[in-house]
């Protein structure tokens, strides 16, 4: 893949509203855009997903730009890369700082489709035209916000609602959700919020009709789960404990979970995210896509990988509006009674908006390949 120069740009974009989970409250999102440049003046586009504390991994802005600048780039202009998959082998020397990672080939994958002149979604081997999405719902300062939340977006038409939890705004809150919303699809994310000494208490949950519950226990286990998940009806749903197909193949001969989120920079990009869900496919496991409140060209990757066929449960990527108050794409992602239609343009198939990108822009760096 001919690749002339890349730039990092660090941009900061303020969430239209605060999100609250079991690990923190985020306003702010601080993180990389990535532009890989051919000679022919296509662009490439990537987008880094940690957070600027390390609360839901260890990964940060800043980790993310020392791996990228210090360590990543240099392998990508040292080494030939034919197609995007190379790209995961040529990283391979430095050990997991999977967002770092997936924020460079995410720029290469677009380029490559890009140059090929296919989406993203096809180059990756997606045939859905549309894609069913839900939203994730923070922890809310009373129940009676929350229930008003929810009632406006399952009036939006989103196909499922995702509560966060953590102990003390738990089974009587999602009790009381479910007496308000009785057919309503709903399913709760804890963020590692619990131990197995909670088991008991959790198994309450059961009784709820709740589509799963998403990692309950720590963020780096996977035997705990095995023992929760057999003591459990709901299905367990792993997050921060994937990070690649080898830990999925773990998780699913322990039975640790029922059910996969697969977060393209979790994994460490989109070459992984398609094998673990060739893997989940072959082993009859079902996927959904996760969100890390991404700007544009993240969502426009989770909607590409999502056309893949064992997305058979709604994502967390919903409309850009929620999120921001203008997004750094053109046209904005948009969710019609929760249904996003895929582009059918090149790669992301999204246009960026340069005017939005330069204004959200911090700072900027650009390093020949
Ligand atoms: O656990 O899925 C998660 C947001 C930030 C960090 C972790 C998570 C989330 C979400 C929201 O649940 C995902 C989104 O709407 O993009
Ligand atoms: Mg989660």
């Amino acid at each position: 893949i001919p690749m002339k120069q890349i730039k990092l740009r660090r941009l900061k974009m303020s969430l239209t509203n605060p999100f609250t989970t079991s690990f923190g409250t985020l306003q702010e999102k601080e993180f990389f855009i990535t532009e890989v440049f051919d000679d022919e003046g296509r662009r490439g586009f990537g987008e880094s997903v940690a957070f600027t504390s390390p609360w839901y991994s260890e990964e940060t802005v800043e980790t993310n730009h020392h791996v990228m600048k210090d360590f990543l780039i240099g392998l990508l202009r040292e080494n030939n890369i034919n197609h995007p998959n190379d790209v995961l082998e040529v990283f391979k020397p430095i050990k997991r700082n999977h967002m770092a990672k997936a924020a460079l080939e995410g720029a290469v994958w677009d380029l490559y489709a890009k140059q090929k002149r296919i989406p993203l979604a096809e180059a990756l081997g997606g045939s859905r035209q549309e894609i069913d999405v839900g939203i994730s719902i923070g922890i809310q300062p009373t129940v009676d916000d929350l229930l008003q939340t929810i009632d406006q977006h399952v009036r939006e038409g989103y196909k499922r609602i995702k509560i966060k939890i953590k102990p003390g705004w738990d089974y009587d809150v999602l009790k009381e959700v479910r007496k308000h919303f009785p057919d309503t699809p709903i399913m709760a994310d804890a963020n590692s919020a619990y131990t197995l000494q909670d088991t008991e208490h959790l198994k309450k949950l059961d009784e709820l009709g709740l589509m799963m519950i998403e990692q309950p226990l720590a963020h780096d286990d996977i035997a705990d789960h095995a023992q929760l998940q057999a003591a459990l009806a709901t299905p367990v749903c792993l997050d921060e404990s994937i990070h690649s197909l080898n830990d999925t193949r773990k998780a699913i001969e322990l039975g640790s979970c029922k059910i996969i989120n697969i977060k393209i920079g979790r994994v460490g990009g989109l070459s992984e995210a398609k094998r673990i869900h060739d893997y989940c496919r072959e082993h009859s496991i079902d996927v959904w896509c996760g969100g890390m409140l991404e700007a544009g060209v993240g969502r426009a990757q989770n909607i590409a990988l999502t056309t893949l066929p064992q997305f058979v449960l709604p994502g967390d990527t919903a409309g850009s509006a929620l999120y921001w108050k203008k997004d750094i794409i053109k046209p904005e992602v948009t969710a019609a009674n929760g249904i996003i239609a895929v582009p059918d343009k090149p790669g992301i198939g999204y246009e960026i908006d340069d005017e939005a990108l330069e204004s959200f822009t911090v700072s900027e760096e650009t390093f020949p390949l």
